[in-house]
């Protein structure tokens, strides 16, 4: 096995006008104070944090057709695109905490402006490519892969604020595990570009192991290409993160969303990811907001090296009775 060690840029994004419930900007600063810096480096990782961005406000942020606070999202985006290009310039790893999953936007679109030919996998129990003319919410966090995949250019109306937004991703380098609520325009959309997704129907059959196989083998039909890994804590059942905006019952459990991670960690490729839509004005208990809270992070801890065998660094040594 292999002893590198990560380089990991932490950016927090406590952003939360891609929907309508408030406290999910809070969802970084929980994530932190739950120790993600400190057990990093107890993995090894080499952490920077980048700490939080401050983000404008937008007082006349009027609907545009269905899209509700465009203004706010897209200058949001602008602004985190740059911020990830500059943690990708250092040579880390980044890790965006949301926030609401609207950010993704900006995300991917800073990490594809500094790693060309990204494989995006996409964990979510939503698809989150509604186009601002299928979406029935207007919420732009069930809209973000419709702003970034090429063939959906032509759908995509000119919006303020998105001007500088161009799409960058290919419908066959997007992956999806997770799905058990998916629009009809987005079940139309995935069918018409035939996008790879393992809903939970997928998960059930296959299993996670041969899931996370077959996810690998379609991201490196051709060349190994970085990951992008766009978490939403909502993939997860409700039982384990319920301090979310749009919870769904019959999500993965704990272990699957640890055994997605490793397994990415494990290809070596993993070069951004998204940690989104902790909401702790959604949790019912101060226990249902560490639970999500704590998943959060070992989904995290997972991404970068921690493995549930144990480990231990190439000159341990044992100690003499
Ligand atoms: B999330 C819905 N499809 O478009 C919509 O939590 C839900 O980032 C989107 O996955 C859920 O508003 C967005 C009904
Ligand atoms: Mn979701
Ligand atoms: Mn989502
Ligand atoms: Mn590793």
């Amino acid at each position: 096995h292999h002893h590198h060690h990560h380089c990991v840029g932490i950016i927090g994004a406590p952003f939360s006008k891609g929907q309508q419930r408030d406290g999910v900007q809070r969802g970084a600063d929980l994530i932190r104070a739950a120790g993600l810096v400190q057990k990093l480096i107890g993995e090894g990782c080499v952490v920077k944090d980048y700490g939080n961005l401050t983000f404008e406000e937008f007082p006349n942020d009027e609907p545009v057709g269905r899209l509700k606070t465009p203004r706010a999202v897209g200058r949001a985006n602008e602004l985190l695109a740059g911020a990830v290009q500059k943690v990708k310039s250092h040579g880390n790893t980044c890790v965006m905490l949301g926030g609401d999953h609207s950010l993704a936007i900006g995300s991917i679109f800073g990490h594809a402006a500094s790693r060309h030919d990204l494989s995006v996998l996409w964990v979510d129990a939503h698809a989150d490519i509604n186009t601002p003319s299928s979406t029935s919410t207007g919420n732009i966090h069930g809209q973000p892969l419709s702003f970034l995949i090429h063939e959906l250019h032509s759908k995509i109306p000119i919006i303020p604020n998105f001007s500088w937004l161009k799409p960058c991703v290919a419908a066959k380098d997007v992956v999806y595990i997770g799905l058990r609520d998916v629009d009809p325009g987005e079940h139309y959309i995935l069918k018409d570009l035939g996008i790879k997704a393992f809903s939970m129907t997928e998960v059930d059959r296959l299993g996670i192991a041969k899931v996370m196989e077959q996810t690998c083998d379609h991201m490196f039909s051709k060349v190994k290409k970085p990951i992008h890994l766009s978490f939403d804590i909502d993939a997860l059942d409700p039982s384990v993160s319920p301090a979310t905006g749009t919870p769904r019952a019959g999500g993965l459990t704990y272990r699957e969303g640890i055994y997605i991670t490793e397994h990415i960690c494990q290809t070596g490729l993993l070069s951004a990811v998204d940690m989104v839509e902790v909401n702790p004005k959604q949790g019912k208990t101060e226990g249902e907001i560490k639970s999500t809270v704590n998943a959060a992070v070992d989904l995290l801890l997972g991404c970068f090296g921690r493995v549930r065998g144990g480990s231990h660094d190439p000159d341990y040594k044992m100690p003499n009775p």
